[in-house]
């Protein structure tokens, strides 16, 4: 009889600093570097889950914060979890909240205990401690669990941002403490330090001590430019342990995710396929590509011939734009499968490099790409 896989990271291939991997747990195997497509509210915007699948997703994102406010916790755990509810069977990645409660909520206090905060939704009054926080996570029924962190927006002073990593180290130990043991389920950490080398260091060298199951990055792409960001990944991955899985937060454009791949980076979550689709804006490998633009009017090509991505091979960039223009639920929709299907692309792309060990040269070809634009 053959076990249950319960968490395992295999390194596969290494090109450089570079990651190819892959993730075993009991509702499905990871392959990484990997790109998680947002599903904050049980949904990834605009998209069939059967279609999320198809293009190449191995797992996808939920976020605690909105499912704790609607449908709430307790419920969705009465429903059968998050899998079963938004019909999701593969493994779901949950951020804890945190950042989103900074983000989205209004009237917050943060004290040593946690933060309280008012819904954006209703005003209602919440809590989220640590140990709620993964409480939550585990009424979902979320797979890879975050600790409860804070992360400080840049710029910002060194005193702010050590005080914020500092609690977010103490908020580290109370959520493994509060998950515990659980085979087949993951707590990851989350590195903070902002823009700050040796807060960076400290961040990484005391969860790494804490011996959990992966490391994130936090923190990152809040408003510093990305050499910035480059820099602080420079600092931080080679101090996380070689055999755990390292995850960058809330990153990022095309370009960035090959340049912190090259950085040892082996997973990503971002809103901005999604977002940018719902927005009129297509990825491509010529770039982003504006579809509110006039000149798209009588453009009878679609976005690119050669994709395996109906969105993007069979519909004209007039129609596209005619959809745009018109605000249709379809056009946000198609711009959304395309980009989804790119980033997945790309992932896979990424992968069958490194394997290969053209890493280098596939992100130079990939950069071109955009440079040369939409010819
Ligand atoms: N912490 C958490 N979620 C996040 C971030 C973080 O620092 C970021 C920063 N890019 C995005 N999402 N918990």
């Amino acid at each position: 009889m053959q076990s249950t896989p319960s968490f395992a990271f295999d390194v596969l291939a290494r090109d450089g600093a570079a990651r190819r991997g892959r993730i075993v747990m009991p509702r499905g195997e990871i392959r990484t570097p990997a790109f998680m497509p947002v599903g904050t509210g049980g949904t990834v915007k605009g998209m069939y889950m059967d279609q999320v699948r198809d293009l190449g997703a191995d797992i996808i994102l939920g976020n605690t914060y909105h499912l704790m406010l609607r449908p709430g916790a307790e419920r969705m755990a009465r429903l059968g979890g998050l899998h079963e509810f938004a019909r999701w069977p593969g493994p779901i990645l949950t951020d804890s909240g945190g950042f989103q409660v900074m983000s989205l909520s209004s009237l917050r206090k943060l004290s040593e205990s946690g933060v309280t905060f008012q819904s954006h939704i209703d005003g209602s009054k919440h809590e989220m401690t640590p140990e709620r926080s993964i409480e939550i996570q585990g009424l979902l029924d979320s797979d890879i669990q975050m600790q409860l962190d804070e992360c400080v927006a840049l710029p910002a002073s060194a005193a702010e941002i050590e005080r914020a990593m500092e609690l977010s180290l103490r908020w580290a130990e109370r959520c493994k403490r509060a998950f515990g043991d659980q085979p087949g389920k993951a707590m990851f950490g989350i590195v903070q330090g902002g823009d700050n080398a040796g807060l960076r260091e400290r961040s990484a060298r005391v969860l790494s001590d804490l011996d959990l199951k992966g490391y994130a990055v936090g923190g990152l792409a809040v408003g510093e430019p990305q050499q910035v960001m480059l820099d602080m990944l420079a600092v931080t991955c080679p101090l996380l342990p070689e055999e755990k899985p390292r995850y960058l937060m809330g990153v990022g454009t095309p370009d960035d995710l090959l340049k912190s791949v090259a950085k040892g980076i082996d997973m990503f979550d971002c809103v901005m396929p999604t977002r940018a689709g719902r927005h009129g804006l297509a990825y491509t490998r010529h770039g982003k590509i504006n579809l509110k633009n006039a000149r798209h009017a009588e453009d009878h090509r679609p976005l690119d011939a050669d994709s395996a991505c109906p969105a993007t091979r069979d519909y004209s960039r007039a129609y596209l734009h005619h959809l745009v223009r018109s605000n249709e639920m379809l056009g946000m929709m198609l711009l959304t499968w395309n980009n989804l299907a790119y980033y997945q692309d790309l992932m896979a792309g990424t992968r069958a490099a490194i394997e290969a060990g053209r890493f280098a040269d596939f992100t130079a070809e990939m950069q071109a790409g955009w440079a040369r634009g939409d010819l």
